[in-house]
């Protein structure tokens, strides 16, 4: 996964053509896709497997199993061309390593605290210690919140290594410009995309505010 503009699209899009559609647009602009739920459980896996031979693919599934349930999704995962995978990190050591192990040597990300106001009710109190132990396990990087640079900044300080990806811009609040500055190496951007009337100009526009 390539840096080029920072720029992470969340296609949320469970229209199959809808969907690649937007990639194909956006494909110059944007340095991969992340692929969740909304869109595989209404497409199968296929569509992984699809916008995977253009360009790089993240699933957010975040895994949050026991170890050998986890090491099954993985090897699952892996088989459909993603390049990343995102899994939870509350499961414990155990759970992460497995992730970590059977999508080796594809990419993973820990969600370490997450973007909405509900994330500082139980998983706030813990994610430092998450984060911790994320490093320990060996993570490419972490999911962290646009939503709170303050925050960006503290995980930053505990690895200059580390990728930050920060999802929560636009519509949730968030703004680009303060995520980058407080440390994230990549934004995370949905609706604002591809709920806009040009996404291809909206995303130069999101770039242009970063750059
Ligand atoms: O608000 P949007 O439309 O820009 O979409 C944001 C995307 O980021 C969406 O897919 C959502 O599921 C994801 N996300 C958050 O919004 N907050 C989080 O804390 C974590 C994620 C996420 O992507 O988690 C794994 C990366």
């Amino acid at each position: 996964m390539e840096k080029k503009s920072g720029i992470i699209l969340a296609l949320d899009v469970k229209d199959h053509d809808k969907a690649l559609e937007i990639v194909k647009k956006l494909k110059n602009l944007i340095d991969a896709v992340k692929i969740g739920y909304p869109t595989v459980l209404e497409n199968s896996m296929n569509i992984v497997d699809e916008i995977s031979k253009t360009m790089p693919v993240i699933c957010d599934f975040k895994v949050a199993d026991i170890p050998n349930t986890n090491s099954l999704i993985a090897e699952s995962v892996k088989k459909h061309g993603a390049e990343g995978l995102i899994s939870h990190a509350f499961t414990g050591s155990d759970s992460l390593d497995a992730v970590i192990k059977s999508f080796y040597p594809g990419k993973v990300f820990a969600v370490v605290e997450m973007t909405h106001p509900g994330a500082v009710e139980f998983m706030q109190e813990v994610s430092l210690k998450l984060a911790k132990m994320a490093i320990e396990k060996g993570v490419s990087g972490f999911i962290v919140p646009g939503t709170r640079p303050e925050r960006i900044k503290i995980y930053r300080s505990m690895s200059k290594e580390i990728l930050l990806l920060a999802p929560g811009i636009g519509v949730q609040g968030g703004e680009a410009k303060r995520a980058i500055e407080n440390g994230a190496d990549y934004i995370i951007i949905g609706r604002s995309i591809y709920e806009a009337k040009d996404p291809v100009q909206k995303t130069k526009e999101i770039i242009e505010s970063i750059s």
